[in-house]
């Protein structure tokens, strides 16, 4: 399947602006001192003719797994200065398709493990018009490629393992790439275990990758809506190596206890029984009123203690953006059922 793994600007906002790789991934294998080839497609799916030049870059990706770009030679494993491409500058007349030969010479006396390097295909910059106005949109797209010396050393670890909203449960395993060789797909999963030892969520996350030295929040969803008590959370990965890492935690849920936020309020409702606290001043209507009440009572102690209960966009804390969620619910709870009169 294609992936695109970088666009410049709003280019996916626009059409007309567009010309095609084959691939967005070259995995090669080598020995020290090899020479490799590989080869890409290039085509210019526009109506006019398109200037097309490539070059090197480095990247890698930040804990969240979101690529970084960088200039040639900036990562300790690049692989950039051993990698060529040919050629660098041309012209593409429409639906025109022309093959890039690349090669990577690997130095005689490079340890083991994987590097890497990214080439850029960039067509011209073009005007186009975007929402009244025309604006500059240079497509760019990058194909990575990876260069593993063997014998490459398979190692990891597990960093962490944090628990964050409960309503559903959702945590973050924390992997570190303690080898020296790309990990193409790291598979973390979650397992909640009650006190009577049931097992009441097992989940599975989407495998992510991992470039050596590089480590990885890998976010593990659940459906699991834990009632108050005390539970096992078990995190597993399986990287590729001999073994599964495992990390556990103690979870606690402790059971509510509300109190009204102000004099002469409620104490807050749950009015719809999705575990979200919504009616703030606990007067039997969710409307704008909870809103101001919510706003001014974010720090609220009884907010702090019950945060589970007011964490509208369940991540684990109550600040501003669980104001922004609460107003989400209000617009969706408008749109429903609009008040009368
Ligand atoms: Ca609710
Ligand atoms: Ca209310
Ligand atoms: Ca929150």
């Amino acid at each position: 399947m294609k992936r695109v793994l970088l666009s410049v600007f709003f280019l996916w906002a626009f059409g007309g602006v567009a010309f095609e790789v084959n691939l967005l991934e070259v995995d090669l294998q080598a020995r020290p001192g090899a020479v490799l080839a590989f080869s890409f497609l290039v085509r210019n799916e526009l109506a006019q003719p398109e200037q097309i030049v490539l070059y090197l870059g480095d990247w890698d990706r930040d804990e969240f797994g979101e690529n970084r770009f960088y200039e040639p030679g900036t990562v300790s494993r690049s692989a950039a200065a051993w990698t060529r491409v040919a050629p660098t500058s041309f012209v593409l007349a429409p639906g025109e398709v022309r093959e890039i030969q690349g090669t990577v010479q690997v130095p005689a006396d490079i340890p083991p493990g994987t590097y890497w390097t990214i080439v850029f295909v960039q067509g011209e910059p073009r005007l186009v018009p975007y929402q009244g106005v025309l604006v500059t949109v240079t497509r760019r797209i990058g194909i990575k490629i990876y260069v593993t010396v063997e014998p490459a050393e398979v190692r990891g670890e597990l960093r962490g393992l944090e628990v964050r909203g409960l309503n559903p449960l959702w945590a973050w395993v924390k992997f570190a790439n303690a080898g020296t060789r790309n990990l193409r797909e790291v598979r973390a999963s979650l397992r909640v275990i009650d006190v009577q030892g049931r097992t009441v969520a097992e989940v599975a996350a989407s495998p992510v990758p991992c470039l050596p030295g590089a480590a990885r929040w890998i976010r593990v969803d659940t459906a699991f809506r834990p009632e108050p008590g005390v539970y096992q959370v078990l995190a597993t990965v399986d990287y590729g190596g001999e073994a599964l890492l495992g990390l556990t935690l103690r979870l606690v849920v402790r059971p509510l206890n509300l109190l009204p936020l102000g004099e002469g309020w409620g104490v807050p409702q749950d009015l719809d029984g999705d575990g979200f606290y919504e009616d703030l001043n606990g007067d039997g209507v969710f409307d704008e009123v909870d809103l101001d009440v919510f706003a001014r009572n974010l720090a609220h102690p009884v907010v702090r203690a019950n945060f589970r209960a007011f964490d509208f966009n369940n991540d684990g804390v109550v600040d501003e953006g669980d104001l922004a969620a609460l107003e989400a619910l209000l617009r969706a709870a408008r749109a429903k059922s609009p008040p009368q009169g």
